[in-house]
């Protein structure tokens, strides 16, 4: 029984870690009329968050992959679960010279 009680928690331990170890999280900013940085890399699981940082509000839009963040004022921040890995191209729809790449490895 007692031999039970310190499996389980290990087990519990073991599962808490790997929840812990499951992604990192990135920051862009959206600043200036541009994604800093344009390029990131990541691995897929990891979170990226995005805020803006300019008066003017802003997207996140890859409609290839469906990506759509909707529009965010200023200061707000809009998170993505990097889940296939591959290349995702992103623009701002309102402001379509603004570009980025997420690089999920
Ligand atoms: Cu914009």
């Amino acid at each position: 029984m007692r031999h039970a009680a310190a499996a389980l928690a290990l087990a519990l331990a073991i599962g808490a870690s790997a929840a812990h170890a499951r992604g990192k999280t990135h920051a862009v900013r959206i600043e200036g009329m541009k994604f800093v940085p344009e390029r990131i890399e990541v691995a897929a699981g990891d979170t990226i968050v995005w805020t803006n940082k300019d008066f003017v509000p802003h997207t996140v839009t890859a409609a290839a992959a469906k990506i759509e963040s909707g529009e965010l004022p200023q200061g707000k921040s809009w998170k993505l679960v990097a889940r296939k890995k591959g290349e995702i191209q992103y623009i701002c729809r309102l402001h379509p010279t603004m570009s980025g790449v997420v690089l999920v490895k």
